[in-house]
């Protein structure tokens, strides 16, 4: 296992690096409302795990294209939305928090208003980013469909006003649960998944099996987040430990246990790994970032 991790590492570095490079000159400061640029930078530059952007990148690279650097647009807009999304999550008026990536949360460091106009302005930076790559129209606008759906009320937006609802209401379902995070989380990493297979030019059944695997390590994901918020600490999350308990949120190690919910994850990446070996999709890449995904330690 560490050999893995060893060889997941340096990739993992090199294509976080490429993704932060890419950002660093897409998101310029000598704009026009400076204080917003800076904002945005504060809240998707030096930190984050990248893992949708790589996701993305590697299924691009799993149909066996060596060119992925011509989806650094899409991978670094989709890391824009994501940062969009960290930076509303963390507003008084959702999760309430002061600490992400190990400093201050957005509404902090400048003030609420500018993190609501900084997410804004990530979310339509991050399409129009996408939009930027060089690809032909037919694929442009598949990968838009994707995102708008997996970002909007079909997806995390939907999930995220499920989870308010949700949030100190007792007798949650294991079910009702899954489709919170379904929602919540797994829908953007499905669509990064799929969005670097679409660009890859994926056959249907291709399709299929990378969507298979992106359903499986979402929710291994989510049960990942629950598990590390319960036994790690804000310092190596860079994040507030404990919000789970302190929210009074329902969670999978509190309706299956702690043993089970680990289980539970490791189980769902071993089905996420077999999917796509039956499906023909040899890609340790992707394998081994399915590991990952459960092994983290933040
Ligand atoms: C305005 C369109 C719009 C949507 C906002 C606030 C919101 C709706 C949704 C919240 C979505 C959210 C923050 C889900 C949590 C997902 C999650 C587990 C994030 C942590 O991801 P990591 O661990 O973070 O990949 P890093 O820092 O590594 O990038």
């Amino acid at each position: 296992m560490e050999k893995v991790l060893l060889d997941l590492q340096s990739y993992l570095k090199e294509r976080q690096k490429e993704i932060e490079t890419f950002l660093e000159s897409a998101l310029p400061t000598n704009q026009l409302a400076t204080r917003l640029w800076e904002a945005m930078r504060y809240s998707s530059l030096g930190g984050g795990k990248r893992i949708r952007g790589i996701l993305c990148l590697a299924s691009f690279e799993a149909l066996g294209r060596d060119d992925w650097q011509k989806l650094l647009p899409v991978a670094g807009g989709i890391e824009c939305i994501h940062a969009m999304s960290l930076v509303h999550d963390d507003l008084p008026c959702m999760d309430n928090d002061d600490l992400r990536r190990g400093k201050p949360t957005c509404h902090k460091a400048y003030d609420e208003a500018t993190a609501l106009l900084a997410g804004d302005a990530l979310l339509v930076e991050g399409i129009s980013l996408c939009l930027s790559a060089q690809f032909e129209p037919g694929i442009l606008l598949k990968i838009t469909q994707l995102l708008t759906q997996a970002v909007g009320a079909y997806g995390m937006t939907g999930g995220q006003m499920i989870d308010l609802i949700n949030t100190d209401k007792e007798n949650i379902s294991l079910d009702e649960l899954q489709t919170m995070h379904k929602l919540k989380t797994g829908a953007f990493l499905r669509a990064s998944v799929l969005i670097g297979a679409v660009a890859a030019g994926a056959s249907e059944e291709q399709l299929k099996a990378f969507e298979v695997y992106a359903e499986n390590i979402g929710l291994a994901f989510q049960i990942a987040d629950d598990l590390l918020d319960l036994e790690s600490d804000s310092a190596t999350l860079g994040k507030t430990a404990g919000k789970d308990l302190a929210q009074n949120k329902t969670t999978y190690p509190k309706l299956l246990g702690l043993e089970a919910s680990k289980q539970k994850a490791l189980d769902l990446v071993k089905e996420a790994k077999e999917v796509l070996v039956r499906g023909g999709i040899q890609s340790e890449a992707l394998s081994k970032i399915a590991d990952y995904i459960v092994l983290r330690k933040y």
